[in-house]
């Protein structure tokens, strides 16, 4: 048996229960094999996939919070701290009811590459809990984020591991656990990204994952002799990373039909209004339902559909395996030029083999979202110079980033022969300076 299915086989079975960690570590390992195979009896010698697929600390808690009716409620916490080779541990906190340890895994495993596709010096790591904050009143969530933070602090701080959001995770989380650190540490610090911007957070991170998109997006399809303008874009999400995606795109010069929510989803054959967006999502919290009240020509589905609308753009910016095999056969049918990924692992395997298959162009999440977290970074060097930067040169280092992070990819693809195969060259790009960072390190 090769190194690389020794080691997923070892995997599955001493990680059982956690189908998304295994979807991650298998899509990332196999496309690996010919890296692998160069330097297998090093990488051996060293337990390097070992060590790669096993996170340096795990960490899950109890989380006792009390609701408005007075109710004790308890929640579990986690952290996973995977891989620090390159940097202090990096990566966003979940809130959602589905969060467990297999898809806190799942994100922290992804994370490593993504971080390291940024070419910034940060480590993978992700957490989260299965605390809802849907329907919760402002004081609930305080007092879930005081509880979670009274045991997270522990184990993070500015040069060990700065989580940030993630779905369910904004700006109001952000604050709530950012004060309640620096209350119990004592410590002004930039242990947290996606800040405040009166209280170390750095302007662009709001908008920075949906205009990193579509700056990769842009210029990988210039690549390939393709123009963004004009073009019609589907978008599935109507979160942090779906409305900056809709607001660049439409900056561009594209048409966005549509975006959903868990509920349902909207087709706006005008092209979706990104200020009723943020209203109904960022201000009122409400649900796609309300969108029909900004724009009476507009149509709300209940249920899936998205990838059923002609587009010749499709951007997954919701959740993990969300546009699966007969989504990537409607949207072919209906001539799809490229799939570019906003949310983490939207697509599912078969899918991703059947557009790569049919000659989509297929951007993977680890490149096509890095732009968030590279984001984080830049808000990291801030906090550090304790200094703030301007919108326009934030927004400037985030297209430079990922225009570079674009060429990386597409030329450690050609280095193996599979021009074009921008899932192997984003695994392989991310990999190596992993990989390198590891062996220089010795067996730690
Ligand atoms: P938000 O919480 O802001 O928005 C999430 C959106 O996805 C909402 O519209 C939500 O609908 C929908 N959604 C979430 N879970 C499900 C589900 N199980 N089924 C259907 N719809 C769902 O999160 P973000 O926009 O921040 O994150 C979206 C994706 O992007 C995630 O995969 C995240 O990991 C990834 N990402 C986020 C980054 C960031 O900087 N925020 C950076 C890189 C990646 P509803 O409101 O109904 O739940
Ligand atoms: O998946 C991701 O890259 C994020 N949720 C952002 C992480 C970060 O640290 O900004």
């Amino acid at each position: 048996m090769s190194y690389v299915d020794e080691v997923i086989e070892r995997t599955v079975r001493e990680n059982p229960c956690e189908p998304e960690f295994h979807q991650a570590i298998k899509e990332v390992l196999c496309s690996l094999r010919p890296v692998i195979a160069e330097h297998e009896d090093a990488y051996r010698r060293d337990a390097l996939l070992e060590r790669l697929v096993n996170p340096e600390r795990q960490i899950k808690f109890r989380v006792p919070w009390i609701d408005d009716n007075g109710n004790a409620r308890v929640n579990t916490g986690y952290r996973v701290q995977f891989n620090s080779a390159i940097g202090p541990y990096k990566g966003g906190l979940r809130l959602h009811p589905s969060v467990n340890l297999g898809i806190i895994k799942f994100l922290g495993f992804e994370q490593i590459f993504k971080n390291s596709l940024t070419g910034l010096p940060i480590g993978g790591g992700k957490g989260g809990s299965d605390f809802d904050p849907k329907g919760k009143s402002d004081r609930e969530v305080m007092a879930f984020c005081e509880s979670f933070m009274t045991e997270l602090c522990k184990y993070i701080g500015a040069n060990t591991d700065v989580p940030a959001g993630d779905i369910g995770t904004g700006a109001r989380e952000i604050g709530y656990l950012f004060g309640q650190y620096k209350r119990l540490r004592g410590l002004f610090e930039g242990v947290l990204t996606g800040k405040g911007l009166s209280f170390g957070g750095s302007l662009t991170r709001t908008e920075a994952t949906g205009y990193g998109l579509l700056y990769i997006t842009e210029e990988m399809l210039r690549h390939n002799g393709l123009d963004i303008a004009g073009k019609t874009v589907t978008i599935s999400g109507s979160g942090n990373v779906a409305i900056y995606a809709a607001e660049k795109a439409q900056q561009l010069g594209a048409k966005v039909l549509t975006v959903s929510d868990s509920n349902g989803w909207v087709y706006d054959p005008d092209g979706i209004d990104v200020a009723a967006l943020k209203e109904i999502k960022e201000v009122k919290r409400q649900r796609l339902t309300a969108y029909g009240d900004y724009r009476p020509a507009a149509e709300y589905h209940a249920g899936k559909g998205v990838w059923t609308v002609k587009s010749d753009i499709a951007l997954p910016c919701a959740t993990q395996n969300e546009l699966d095999l007969s989504d990537a056969k409607e949207l072919v049918k209906n001539g799809v030029l490229a799939v570019c990924e906003g949310a983490n692992m939207p697509t599912t395997p078969d899918a991703t083999e059947f557009l790569k298959e049919q000659g989509v162009k297929f951007l993977p999440a680890k490149a096509a979202n890095a732009g968030g977290v590279a984001t984080s970074a830049l808000e990291m060097s801030q906090d550090s110079e304790r200094r703030y930067w301007t919108f326009e040169k934030v927004d400037k280092e985030l297209k430079k980033i990922m225009v570079n992070l674009f060429d990386n990819i597409n030329d450690a693809a050609k280095r193996y022969d599979m021009e074009g195969d921008y899932v192997a060259g984003a695994n392989i790009a991310g990999f190596e300076k992993v990989a390198d960072a590891m062996m220089a390190q010795g067996v730690v």
